[in-house]
């Protein structure tokens, strides 16, 4: 049984205005909301990645260890001995299969090379991500296809499958960015007892399957991914934006609680209430007040929560929201 109750270590971080300095904070990277997306760099000796989501604030990774920074190809890292930040930017194309798999490969052999084979939380912002490829595939289909091949391709190397986003932008190419471990970390990755786990879904949702799991416990850390209104392996409350919230509250509710840690091993237990650096997606603008009236029922007043207004993974798919217990 994993200890809920230590105290917390390896990466901290928090939402914060665009533009708050670094001060002697030991940051692994530095992901901006921003309304333009550029190609991730160093900026003021940090890992640096702006997304084209909206939102206005910046998404901070930080160490209570010294780092080191790098550039290896396309990718951008720090680490700091025992956890890493990565980042990659793949620009828009026609089809995304292939350049997904060599980006994944890339940072998989990077993290291997460095020492730090567990994947721990990934996120994927995926332009365009319910449009048609130039083939007709829809662009997250094509992205799936990509991601599961590399995964495939280092299984047994890397760790397994941890917790993720898969998201729309307002924007187009894909980004990724990632948090990855020293063989020790021994993350725990959950799954919901109502939803079919993502890897297993039918092929009717695409060629190859979605690789993420539902939540990765680690150093303290509950990462919890992405989240919609999906039961079994089907969208629910077609339509209805406010239904979906509560079927996406519930399975978060569900995914967090002590049934569902005892039953992965975590001991402890958690409620809506205990979850921080929320981001809740939402695919019509219009909506955003509604949605915005019920979460803020549901999540602590003290929670940083954001409200960003993109496209999801599922043309059905009104509303997602994912966060952090620690
Ligand atoms: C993903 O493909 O990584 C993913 C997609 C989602 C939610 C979470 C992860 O819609």
């Amino acid at each position: 049984t994993v200890d809920s109750a230590v105290p917390v270590r390896g990466i901290g971080s928090a939402f914060e205005p665009v533009g708050t300095d670094v001060g002697d904070r030991n940051v692994l990277g530095r992901v901006v909301f921003s309304d333009l997306g550029v190609q991730p760099a160093i900026a003021d000796g940090v890992p640096t990645v702006i997304v084209p989501m909206g939102g206005g604030f910046q998404e901070v990774f930080t160490s209570e260890r010294p780092v080191r920074t790098g550039v290896d190809g396309r990718l951008v890292y720090a680490e700091d001995g025992e956890r890493l930040f990565c980042a990659a930017r793949i620009d828009r194309r026609g089809v995304y299969r292939d350049t997904v798999r060599i980006a994944y490969d890339s940072a998989f052999e990077l993290i291997t090379r460095l020492g730090y084979p567990q994947v721990l939380r990934m996120w994927n912002l995926v332009g365009g991500i319910i449009d048609d490829n130039a083939d007709g595939l829809e662009i997250y289909r094509d992205f799936c296809i990509g991601r599961a091949e590399a995964f495939d391709t280092w299984a047994g190397r890397v760790g397994r499958i941890p917790a993720a986003t898969g998201i729309g932008t307002r924007g187009q190419d894909v980004y990724l960015y990632f948090l990855a471990g020293t063989p020790d970390a021994e993350p725990v990755h959950l799954e919901n007892p109502h939803q079919t786990p993502a890897y297993e879904y039918p092929d009717e949702y695409g060629p190859k399957s979605p690789s993420f799991a539902r939540a990765t416990y680690v150093d303290g850390t509950l990462y919890v991914s992405g989240t919609a209104s999906i039961i079994g392996d089907e969208t629910v409350r077609h339509g209805d934006v406010l239904g979906q919230t509560e079927v996406t509250l519930a399975n978060i509710a569900d995914l967090i609680g002590a049934e569902n840690l005892d039953r992965h091993g975590v001991s402890g237990g958690f409620t809506l209430a205990d979850l921080d650096q929320v981001k809740v997606y939402v695919r019509d603008a219009a909506d955003i007040p509604l949605v915005k009236a019920r979460c803020e029922e549901a999540f602590s007043p003290d929670a940083d929560v954001v409200y960003l207004n993109v496209d999801v993974c599922r043309p059905d798919l009104l509303v997602e929201i994912e966060g952090i217990v620690r």
